[in-house]
């Protein structure tokens, strides 16, 4: 069993609308994150099928308070400390910078906390690993001219990207410009805070808001490297490799498609235009993107410096997939692969697809990776000491570990770290449930929001503190 190479950034990650809570304390402005209620309609809302631009009456909003990480973000940083963390991967919350997007002049409050939590983290020599959207938009911009549907956007990300590099250079050097780029093509209101109006062309105006994103990204990437030359920019996907059912050449190239579809955003941030596949289907579909000449020159120019991406479980499709059986994963649906055990939440696991998919990345881009996403979401019962022995989640992560080792040590993948998701238990993106816990550290919280948010120590705890304590050798 290989150890991984020195300097490999073990670490964990959250987002800032899923773990700090104090959606409305010191200038913070809204968010359409903070607009996305838990239960049964979470979903349609997710989607911008159901439109909420205010808080209605009886729903609950788990972004509002989360784990309140706004006020305990010493006492967590600690714990991260505790475990031998390199890095912690975390997202900036725009609306605590610009309360509405598109204000002259940010808000102090919100800077002095994000540099009080990097100080803190540099105080135990952890390398912040910073998203800069991490699914969040604020929702004066929706308001007023659509949000990403509007060029206008990116002028506003580009002053909150020019504010955050100059306030924190020489504290941050890891920027992720969007967490989960593809996920605008579904979960456009969560994703980028866009909602359609009556008789729109919703495919089309997703991939122009995509565009906006994906111009804005580049011109970030400029930005950062002009204002601090050792900084290094990724873009961040959802991935997991598509697999096809049989050997049907028909459904291995439903799979080649389906991979693609997610590509596609990377294709355009890392090679620096879009791909002919990309073109082609724009043409094929008549849609009017807005793609200028000054575009895509701004695009080949300013590719990133990494790739990170998030990885729970491959997925399996085929060209007639009605005849199968499909489970949930990362938002995408998936056919029910029969060579996989699932997760609670029909999520399959699948360690050898993270060594497939950073094998696939790599081939393709030859770039740097970084797997910033991983992990088990599982419903912890803590004993009578508020003890929980997680051991299927360690069972999940150490499958992962070895995967991840071959892929570097066997295989020659350049990997930079590994941050697994929700390192402390937080809100589920999907479901809104604090029930589906990814976490080594346990936050005493329910569904219906009760709970003192004390913080204990998962077995899972100790089991990674020794991972990096021996660089991968020990798990
Ligand atoms: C990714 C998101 C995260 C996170 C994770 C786990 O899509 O980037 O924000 O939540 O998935 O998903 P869930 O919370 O739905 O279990």
């Amino acid at each position: 069993m290989g150890r991984l190479p020195e300097g490999f950034l073990w670490g964990g990650a959250t987002a800032a609308n899923q773990c700090e809570g104090a959606y409305d304390t010191d200038g913070r402005g809204l968010a359409n994150v903070d607009l996305i209620p838990a239960g049964p309609d979470r979903r349609s809302v997710m989607e911008g099928t159901r439109r909420m631009l205010e808080f209605e009456e009886g729903y609950r909003y788990p972004a509002h308070e989360a784990i309140d990480m706004y006020h305990h973000f010493k006492e967590d940083i600690a714990l991260f400390a505790e475990m031998g963390f390199k890095c912690y991967r975390l997202s900036i919350a725009w609306s605590r910078i610009y309360p509405n997007g598109y204000d002259e002049e940010p808000n102090e409050a919100g800077l002095r906390f994000y540099e009080e939590l990097f100080d803190e983290c540099r105080r135990f020599g952890i390398e912040p690993i910073v998203t800069i959207v991490h699914f969040d938009a604020p929702i004066a911009c929706t308001k007023k001219f659509g949000s990403w549907k509007s060029r206008e956007m990116i002028g506003y990300y580009l002053r909150y990207c020019e504010t955050i590099f100059k306030r924190y250079r020489g504290k941050v050097r890891y920027w992720l410009t969007f967490n989960e780029i593809n996920m605008i093509l579904h979960l456009p209101f969560m994703a980028a805070g866009i909602l359609f109006e009556e008789g729109e062309d919703i495919e089309q105006s997703k991939y122009r808001a995509a565009h906006h994103e994906l111009v804005a990204s580049a011109l970030a990437t400029k930005l950062a490297h002009e204002i601090d030359p050792e900084n290094q920019v990724g873009c961040m996907l959802a991935a997991g490799q598509y697999y096809a059912y049989t050997c049907d050449p028909e459904d291995v190239f439903a799979a080649m498609q389906k991979d693609r579809s997610n590509y596609l955003f990377i294709d355009v941030q890392s090679r620096g235009r879009y791909p002919e596949y990309a073109r082609k289907m724009f043409e094929r579909k008549g849609y009017e993107i807005g793609i200028t000449e000054e575009d895509e020159k701004i695009l080949a120019e300013h590719t990133v410096d990494f790739i990170s991406f998030s990885y729970y479980a491959s997925r399996l499709t085929a060209a007639n997939p009605e005849q199968y059986g499909e489970t949930s994963g990362n938002v995408m649906k998936s056919l029910r692969n029969p060579h996989l055990e699932a997760s609670e939440w029909g999520w399959q696991i699948d360690p050898l697809g993270l060594r497939i998919t950073l094998n696939a990345l790599y081939d393709r881009y030859q770039k740097p990776l970084f797997i910033v996403e991983n992990g088990l979401g599982a419903a912890d019962t803590p004993d009578e000491n508020g003890y929980v022995d997680d051991q299927y989640r360690i069972e999940y992560l150490r499958a992962h570990v070895e995967a991840l080792e071959q892929a570097v040590n066997e295989d020659g993948v350049p990997l930079l770290g590994y941050t697994p998701w929700g390192c402390i238990d937080l809100v589920s993106a999907s479901t809104g449930e604090m029930r589906k816990r990814y976490g080594f550290i346990y936050v005493d919280k329910d569904d219906a929001g009760n709970g003192s948010l004390k913080r204990s120590k998962k077995a899972s705890f100790t089991w990674y503190q020794k991972v990096i304590a021996s660089n991968g050798e020990e798990r």
